[in-house]
């Protein structure tokens, strides 16, 4: 495990800003730190899973990698938003779930390759990402999900677009830990990431399909 990840896993805050602020000084890229980010976080998971760490560190963790997403986000911000819009995608976290600061990197990283981005927030009811493909006339869906028990629900999002006769209209790709190609088939969903890079490129194919 590399230093920064270390220092998130034992959750040396100092450490980690340190860390973070010497790799911004060398130009490594905010993606770059946040895959190693990641791997801190991971363990601070599994040590919570193994019942080492409780649900006090899990929150202390997550405060530290958002006050991090704030530092990272002018960076990811300033790659090149400028240009022409190449098209709309709502997110949002899936209703029962509130993790976010993996769906706000996928928002921002979105905005930053001009994406025109509707963000719902989190615990959101399969009707509300309904309403708003209806009204913004977006063609991907993301949803953000890092429990096992919303399997059911992304499934009843992907549903809800049926019900609605918007199924063919618009592509729906989920995101998150727990994702893999069987929760995709499951939840009938079009597509799955695990990391927010696959997200992008994938919104991206959509859009480009249709030029
Ligand atoms: C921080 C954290 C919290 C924080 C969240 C703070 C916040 N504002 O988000 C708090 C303390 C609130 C929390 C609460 C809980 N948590 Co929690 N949490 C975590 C932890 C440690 C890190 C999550 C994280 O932020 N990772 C960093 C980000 C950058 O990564 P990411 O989310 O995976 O996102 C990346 C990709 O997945 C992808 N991505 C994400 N979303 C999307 C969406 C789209 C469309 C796309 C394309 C891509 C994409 O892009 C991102 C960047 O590459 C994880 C451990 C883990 N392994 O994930 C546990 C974890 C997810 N939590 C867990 C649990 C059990 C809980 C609680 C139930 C604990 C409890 N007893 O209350 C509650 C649930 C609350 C709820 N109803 O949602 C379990 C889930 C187990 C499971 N598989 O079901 C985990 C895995 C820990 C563990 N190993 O036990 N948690």
């Amino acid at each position: 495990m590399n230093e920064l990840a270390k220092a998130l896993r034992d959750l040396d805050e100092d450490r980690v800003n340190e860390l973070v602020d010497e790799k911004l000084a060398q130009k490594v890229s905010p993606i770059e730190i946040i895959n190693d980010l990641n791997e801190g976080i991971v363990a601070v998971g599994e040590l919570y899973a193994s019942g080492q760490y409780f649900l006090t560190e899990l929150m202390f963790s997550g405060e530290i990698m958002q006050g991090l997403m704030a530092k990272l986000e002018p960076f990811i911000a300033a790659k090149g938003a400028e240009g022409k819009i190449i098209g709309t995608v709502v997110i949002g976290t899936v209703s029962g779930d509130i993790h976010d600061i993996g769906k706000n990197i996928v928002v921002n990283l979105l905005r930053s390759h001009r994406f025109k981005v509707i963000d719902l927030g989190v615990d959101v009811p399969a009707e509300k990402f309904v309403e708003m493909v209806q009204t913004s006339g977006a063609k991907v869906v993301g949803l953000s999900a890092l429990l096992n028990s919303t399997y059911p629900e992304m499934k009843n999002v992907v549903e809800a677009f049926k019900e609605a006769g918007l199924r063919d209209q618009v592509k729906v790709i989920i995101g998150g830990t727990v994702v893999s190609e069987a929760v995709r088939e499951f939840t009938g969903a079009d597509a799955y990431a695990t990391d927010a890079v696959k997200g992008i490129e994938y919104c991206k194919s959509i859009y480009q399909a249709e030029e």
